[in-house]
């Protein structure tokens, strides 16, 4: 049974890829997707494809040898994940017949699928919006419990929504605006109009309120990275083993023990986080540590938060010395937080830490590594509980953020310049800023961009 290409996108070629883990597993699939979807399976299994429907067949190779055997599975157009027909053809997943399959399917009249091509066919078939196909990839590489549900939110449609409530509203304020332009004669002062004041608050204290969700959403998915910094001996490494619960990186009595950067992923409830431990922070003449130190103030660059270790048992002079150290840092706009360490040995004079933050901490007994991370999670403005967090990616941010920008730039002129239009022209940029979340207003390269991040068979 054949059927005709009935796809928006008017794409003519059909596409193929093992959608299945490589490796060996009890199932390996092959997915077909495009006008020939039918025939070419078809041709594999000697068998019509029946919508739906799934039927166990034999899989040939071109010269007609059996290859495996499996189910035929057939989704007729548009009823498909990517709008146009596609077949699953579900046989024994080795990576060796799996290639089998794949090849027959190749020879039949397939063309092998780019990476994130059926979910761009998806798209642009209007099955799902720009975000969606992003929560996709984003479910797919979920790392913690937390990210897997907040990119199902998305990939459901929640977040693309929420963004399409908020442009609607700024569509209708326009046109109110632009209507207030149009018909001057109707005198509609809308300056003194409250009806425009109140909308623009209420615009703005709702994108205000999506930028906090979508920001905890791209600490889900990016999480943050964390320096530990301080001079030798200090206890970053001791630290950097606590927090992370294994041994990662050598810890000895020995000043200069620690010479490269010692990277761990590690979760807190869920927040990604990225432990950098790195060489203590002094001159030296010894040419590998010296590398080392330059290697670390590299990593400081990096840092969303830096850990300042400062030796508690040591002299108030010492003390002093080590917590000057940020002075010698790079610019960066990281938060310091100054981790008072050893507090199990003779802790000594109060340290006045100025404006920089402290926490008493023991990296050998554990004591006040609880409080620690709470204080990193609250830090960086995450919270554990994520119900209504949608799984965003740093662009969903930047849209947010221009859209505030315009909203706030609009709201400045009305007031300087009492007119409409400079309003009317800053809601316009609002509104293809949230439009560039759900793909409505997304330039090629951005599509491509995207897409060719995702992996084949998606
Ligand atoms: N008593 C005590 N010793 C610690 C503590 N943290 C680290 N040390 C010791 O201090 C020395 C240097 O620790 P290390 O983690 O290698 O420091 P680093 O040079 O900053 O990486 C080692 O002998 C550790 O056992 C702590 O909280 N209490
Ligand atoms: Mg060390």
């Amino acid at each position: 049974m054949t059927s005709p290409p009935a796809t928006v996108s008017g794409k003519t070629d059909t596409i193929a890829a093992i959608a299945t883990p490589s490796g060996r597993g009890g199932i390996g699939i092959v997915r077909l997707s495009g006008p020939a979807a039918f025939p070419i399976a078809e041709a594999i299994t000697h068998t019509s494809v029946r919508i739906r429907t799934a039927q166990l067949t034999d899989f040939h190779d071109s010269a007609g040898t059996v290859i495996d055997q499996g189910l035929q599975l057939g989704f007729q157009a548009p009823h498909s994940f990517t709008g146009e027909n596609v077949v699953e053809l579900q046989g024994h997943g080795g990576p060796v017949v799996m290639d089998l399959l794949l090849k027959s399917v190749l020879a039949a009249g397939a063309r092998l699928a780019r990476p994130g091509e059926f979910s761009e066919r998806a798209f642009l078939n209007d099955k799902i919006d720009l975000s969606q196909a992003e929560a996709i990839a984003d479910l797919i590489d979920s790392a913690s419990e937390q990210a897997a549900r907040s990119a199902v939110r998305s990939l459901q449609g929640q977040f693309s929504d929420h963004i399409r409530a908020l442009d609607q509203q700024i569509v209708r304020l326009r046109m109110y605006v632009e209507a207030a332009i149009d018909f001057p004669e109707e005198e509609i002062d809308f300056l003194s109009d409250g009806k425009l004041w109140t909308a623009l608050d209420d615009l703005q204290e709702q994108l205000a309120r999506t930028i906090g969700q979508t920001q905890q959403g791209t600490l889900l998915k990016e999480g943050i990275t964390l320096v530990l910094a301080g001079r030798p001996n200090a206890g970053k490494s001791s630290l950097m083993n606590q927090l992370s619960g294994r041994d990662a990186s050598i810890v000895t009595e020995i000043e200069g023990t620690t010479r490269d950067i010692v990277s761990e992923y590690i979760h807190l409830d869920g927040l990604p986080l990225r432990l950098v431990d790195t060489a203590g922070l002094r001159h030296t003449e010894d040419l590998v540590e010296k590398e080392g130190v330059r290697r670390a103030y590299e990593a400081i660059k990096t840092a969303e938060v830096i850990l300042l270790l400062v030796d508690a048992s040591s002299s108030a002079a010492e003390q002093a010395d080590q917590l000057a150290l940020p002075e010698q840092f790079p610019p960066t706009g990281a938060t310091v937080l100054v981790v008072l360490n050893k507090t199990d040995l003779v802790v000594h004079a109060e340290l006045d830490t100025g404006t920089l933050e402290q926490l008493p901490v023991s990296a050998l007994t554990g004591d006040g590594i609880g409080a620690l991370k709470e204080r990193i999670k609250s830090l960086v403005g995450y919270q554990s509980q994520s119900e209504g967090t949608f799984m965003a990616r740093r662009r969903h941010l930047q849209a947010l953020h221009k859209a505030d920008t315009a909203l706030r730039t609009g709201r400045e002129q009305l007031e300087v310049t009492q007119a409409g239009e400079l309003l009317a022209e800053e809601l316009r940029m609002a509104h293809e800023a949230l439009c560039e979340i759900t793909g409505e207003f997304s330039s090629d390269d951005l599509l491509g961009e995207i897409f060719s991040s995702f992996c084949i068979g998606k």
